[in-house]
């Protein structure tokens, strides 16, 4: 019980410190729904990537990700390594 008890708040904790990031990147060089896929399956094998949205249409990837566990250069990363291009990060002032 006491040991349950602590696991629980460990969990707690951690889960408080966790934040869902949501990200928006634009990715370029795909042209249909299948190129689409392939980009969300490579994000999604990326660890702490909660869901991920990808649109050809709108060359956009939508990311929720646990910014614990991973951080944006890293989708960014995982986006390139499909072949397609992604564009570089907004320059943050
Ligand atoms: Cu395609």
């Amino acid at each position: 019980m006491k040991v349950a008890t602590l696991a629980t708040l460990m969990f707690l904790s951690i889960s408080a410190l966790a934040q869902d990031v949501t990200t928006q990147i634009k990715v370029s060089g795909m042209t249909c729904g299948s190129c689409a896929v392939s980009v969300k399956s490579a994000l999604t094998k990326v660890k702490g990537v909660k869901s991920a949205d990808v649109s050809y249409e709108k060359a956009q990837a939508i990311v929720v990700y646990d910014d614990t566990q991973t951080n944006e250069q890293q989708l960014r990363e995982a986006i390139n390594k499909t072949g397609f291009k992604v564009e570089p990060a907004p320059e943050k002032k």
